[in-house]
């Protein structure tokens, strides 16, 4: 068991960590909540709203690779907890410029080990300390069409992206080995939801969906990803959060698989029927590219070491969260608009002239 009291969240003005910090701020209010983030392209805090003023919750702009910061943040604020979500996400951004995700996601991530074990000492307490690393099934490679990862799957690292987390974690168990920090790592599927940047597939769909341009389905959309709503992975958190083993690895998945193709027309179909337009119209919308180089056919993940050791299940099933995205995108496109910038333009012609 893990009592949190000051915890440093990392990226928490990105994606997953914003869901986290909505989550879990209110809930623990006797707890003390710190958001480090450098703010880039992924970064917006407008997903914060809701909590800005909370007492229990301050924004940090910084980087998790500037060491004197780090460790300042440390010295200052008694940091006791660590939930690291910082990365640079993107696995086409990371074909196009790998160095910046060995910058933050590998060098960032040692950064923070760094000071952690600087702070805590050797052999910290439990209890009282645990730094938790949020990773990605993308560390093991790819699958054929049957078979799961599991805890022991060696990795097997495809794209720069999935290479610098590979890295992150094999630095955040060399930390529990050799300095005997208590370290928790989750390796989980690909999450949709509330505040995704629509670079990512679903996000991504939805925004094209609504200004009628073409969906870009790499290859023959065959490749199959393995779908958890981000409300899910949050309270998967909390619970490995508070009561993982250290040391341990935990993977987090609803075992939800779908081929894209079949995901985006699904999605589409639920556009449709939210926007108000005959069923199965935006399919037309659908157009095959270019494949993703060295793109992975398959992911799935075996979670029982969560289900079984810590009791954890998922609340949504895919139509459901599918849903609850559609409609809380439709609700916000003044979010959706203000991600949507000139910048976002620039990126996603760059991404999709070559196709
Ligand atoms: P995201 O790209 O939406 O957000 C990343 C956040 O990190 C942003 O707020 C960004 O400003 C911040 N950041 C980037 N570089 C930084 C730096 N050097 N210093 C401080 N802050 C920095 O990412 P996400 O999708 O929310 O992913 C969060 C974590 O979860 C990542 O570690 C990712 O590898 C992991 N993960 C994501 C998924 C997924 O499907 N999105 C699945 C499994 C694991
Ligand atoms: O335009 C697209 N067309 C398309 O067919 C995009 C953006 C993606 N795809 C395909 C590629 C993948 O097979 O859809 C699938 C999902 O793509 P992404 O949303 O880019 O996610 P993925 O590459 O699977 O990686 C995600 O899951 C693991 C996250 O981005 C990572 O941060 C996470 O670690």
């Amino acid at each position: 068991i893990h009592r949190p009291e000051v915890v440093l969240v990392t990226g928490g003005a990105g994606f997953i960590g914003s869901n986290f910090l909505l989550y879990m701020v209110p809930r623990y209010p006797e707890v003390q909540f710190i958001n480090l983030d450098s703010l880039t392209y992924a970064g917006n805090l407008l997903n914060l709203r809701d909590i800005e003023d909370a007492p229990n919750y301050r924004f940090v702009r910084g980087d998790v690779a500037d060491a004197p910061l780090v460790e300042r943040l440390f010295r200052e604020h008694g940091i006791t907890t660590v939930v690291h979500f910082a990365a640079e996400s993107h696995v086409d951004r990371s074909i196009m410029t790998p160095l910046s995700f060995v910058l933050t996601n590998t060098v960032g991530t040692v950064t923070l080990l760094e000071a952690a074990r600087k702070a805590w000492g050797d052999h910290a307490d439990p209890e009282r300390f645990r730094f938790y690393h949020i990773s990605t099934d993308e560390v093991f490679g790819s699958l054929g069409p049957e078979g799961y990862f599991t805890e022991s799957t060696p990795y097997n690292p495809r794209s720069p992206y999935a290479a610098s987390k590979a890295a992150s974690d094999h630095f955040v168990r060399a930390y529990w080995h050799t300095y005997g920090l208590p370290v928790v790592i989750s390796n989980c599927s690909n999450n949709y939801g509330p505040y995704q940047f629509p670079e990512k597939l679903i996000p991504l769909v939805i925004l094209n969906a609504l200004e009628n341009r073409p969906i870009p389905i790499y290859g023959k959309g065959e490749n199959v990803r393995d779908w958890l709503y981000v409300r899910d992975h949050c309270t998967a958190i909390e619970r490995i959060l508070l009561s993982g083993q250290t040391g341990q690895t935990y993977l987090v998945s609803a075992g939800c698989e779908r081929k894209n193709l079949e995901l985006v027309q699904q999605l589409l179909d639920l556009i449709d029927e939210e926007l108000g337009r005959p069923v199965g119209q935006s399919r037309r919308l659908i157009t095959f590219v270019k494949d993703r180089p060295g793109h992975d056919f398959r992911y799935a993940l075996d979670a029982s070491r969560l289900r079984e050791e810590l009791g954890w299940a998922p609340a949504y099933t895919l139509e459901e969260g599918l849903r609850e995205t559609v409609r809380w995108y439709l609700t916000h496109r003044d979010w959706l608009e203000a991600v949507a910038d000139a910048s976002y333009r620039a990126y996603y012609e760059k991404q999709y002239a070559l196709r």
